[in-house]
């Protein structure tokens, strides 16, 4: 579980020294159609404190907007992730599919990334460039980020673990939280004034549990005694990742800046998720996520 907690906050951290972090690029897995279309017409959302800039999660088509002021014309034309511009005969820029070599190579672990085929990627880069030079074909299709980090063998998650899941995220959120809260200055907004009210009341509560490692039994214990915390650090992670629309449904592609970075350390992710999702229509709805977590209220 501190691992959990490590890796949120260095992102976080991230996020706010640089937008263009590492971990930035998770592909989309099984995109709707009518998603995409949502996805095209959504303007990219600023950075997320916690995870990454969900806006890098994003499986958009490339954007014809362009800055007439640049000298090059590719200067500021956007292609999606796989692809680079260049420019046609008429000196018009133009989205290609991006030579894989031409990648910058990773300097550490975690720059590589695991494939939906289980094969390991050198980097974010080079998934998505293959996966533009397959494209049109079944394997290009089917080919996306699955995780952050080189392909492992991912245990799979048994019963027991999948109920001891929720308990350890429940309480890991209410930790990100109050780092946030802690850490929050005037400078960096992490926290919008409502949400650091909400936050503080945590914050100053004497009897709450302090981060570190916990028995299951005492987070389970803490959850009864103290459920009123536990509220609004679930419902806060919903509305972080509810972006793409902001609909009150997760898709696949809102979920991954959680997902990803998380099924290498916890191997219940996968199954927790699929599990949220009861009427399996694909999307966890505000109603699935609360409930997943045990908790009831479901409006705020
Ligand atoms: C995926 O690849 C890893 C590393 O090569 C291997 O250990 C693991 O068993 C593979 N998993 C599956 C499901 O094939
Ligand atoms: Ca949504
Ligand atoms: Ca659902």
């Amino acid at each position: 579980m501190r691992a959990w907690m490590v890796l949120l906050l260095c992102l976080a951290g991230k996020a706010l020294a640089a937008p263009e972090g590492l971990v930035a690029e998770v592909d989309v897995v099984e995109e709707t159609e009518q998603e995409e279309i949502a996805l095209k017409q959504e303007s990219p959302v600023g950075a997320n404190p916690v995870q990454v800039d969900t806006g890098d999660f994003e499986d958009v088509e490339e954007d014809t907007t362009k800055d007439f002021e640049a000298e090059n014309p590719c200067q500021n034309y956007h292609c999606k992730r796989g692809k680079v511009c260049e420019l046609d005969e008429d000196n018009m820029p133009m989205c290609v599919c991006q030579d894989p070599t031409s990648c910058p190579p990773s300097t550490v672990t975690f720059e590589k990334v695991c494939g939906t085929d289980n094969k390991t990627f050198d980097s974010a880069c080079q998934l998505f460039a293959t996966k533009c030079a397959l494209e049109g074909t079944k394997k290009g299709h089917k080919l996306h980020l699955d995780y952050i980090g080189p392909c492992k063998e991912i245990p799979t998650c048994g019963d027991a673990e999948l109920t001891e899941f929720p308990l350890r995220m429940r309480d890991w959120l209410k930790n990100v939280l109050v780092t946030l809260y802690e850490r929050d200055s005037e400078l960096t907004n992490l926290l919008t004034e409502k949400q650091k009210t909400k936050v503080r009341k945590m914050y100053e509560n004497e009897k709450r549990l302090e981060a570190g490692e916990h028995s299951l039994d005492l987070l389970a214990h803490d959850f009864e005694k103290n459920y009123n915390m536990y509220i609004f650090p679930v419902h806060w992670q919903f509305g972080q990742l509810d972006q793409h629309p902001i609909d009150k449904f997760l898709s696949h592609s809102e979920l991954a800046p959680l997902r990803a970075p998380l099924i290498p350390m916890e191997h219940c992710t996968n199954r927790f998720f699929e599990a949220c999702d009861t009427d399996s229509d694909k999307y966890i709805s505000l109603n699935e996520w609360t409930m997943c977590f045990g908790i009831k209220e479901q409006n705020l």
